[in-house]
């Protein structure tokens, strides 16, 4: 009798991450995948960057959402941009998603793309997209025990935001502890502090994201 064989989801989902990581290579576009749980604030800091970057680098954003367009309409109203990519109730976004994504939009035109996932603490960190690099976004409202609770949101994690940091006076938050518990999981991270709602903190996000643009990109531009 012939055996059916079921692929692995994530055999296949790392089969697309990887030529999605070639194409991007190839065009110079540096590719940076936002996680975080839901209202954590990520179209949030988003919105934040990308007026302060416009100017110096070509920015691109695909949008992951469950079932709006509400985060994209937000993003095309900085004038870069954007794709929608819809889950269909999926609770993350998949590099073949992605790769939809990456087909309509203007690659040789970008030096960095900007990928906002699904906004859940759990199932995003598990997919590798294609990114070169992840920010994952934990917001003081959640509480300081999210980082011992959802350590996988953050043990790949290039640079780890702690948002809406105004809001912690109104909190029990406690950096200390969220600190702590981030290093044990995480030790190469960098963390920042940020208040999107009053810009602080977003200028630090938005020069760590400058430095890390790829340098045959910003070669090209010269
Ligand atoms: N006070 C305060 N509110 C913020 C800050 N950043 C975001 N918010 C608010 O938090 C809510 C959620 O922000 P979003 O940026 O939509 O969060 P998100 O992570 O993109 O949400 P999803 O895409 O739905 O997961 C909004 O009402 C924002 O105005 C901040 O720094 N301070
Ligand atoms: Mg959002």
């Amino acid at each position: 009798m012939k055996i059916k064989v079921l692929k692995n989801v994530f055999q296949r989902n790392d089969n697309a991450a990887r030529e999605n990581r070639e194409l991007l290579d190839a065009r110079g576009v540096t590719c940076v995948n936002l996680l975080g749980g839901a209202g954590a604030g990520k179209t949030s800091l988003l919105e934040a960057v990308i007026p302060v970057l416009r100017d110096s680098l070509r920015m691109g954003v695909l949008e992951g959402d469950l079932a709006t367009t509400k985060d994209a309409t937000r993003v095309d109203a900085l004038g870069v941009p954007v794709i929608q990519l819809l889950t269909d109730g999926g609770c993350h976004l998949t590099a073949t998603l992605v790769q939809q994504g990456l087909r309509r939009l203007p690659l040789d035109g970008l030096d960095m793309l900007l990928i906002e996932n699904v906004g859940n603490p759990i199932c995003p960190a598990g997919f590798d997209l294609g990114e070169h690099l992840r920010i994952s976004v934990l917001s003081v409202t959640e509480g300081d025990d999210k980082a011992a609770k959802y350590p996988l949101l953050f043990k790949d994690a290039d640079l780890i935001v702690l948002s809406k940091c105004d809001l912690q006076p109104l909190t029990d938050f406690d950096f200390n502890t969220v600190t702590r518990d981030l290093r044990r999981i995480n030790r190469r991270a960098e963390i920042l502090q940020t208040q999107a709602r009053r810009a602080i903190g977003t200028e630090a996000l938005a020069t760590w994201l400058l430095d890390r643009c790829r340098p045959s990109s910003a070669a090209s531009r010269e």
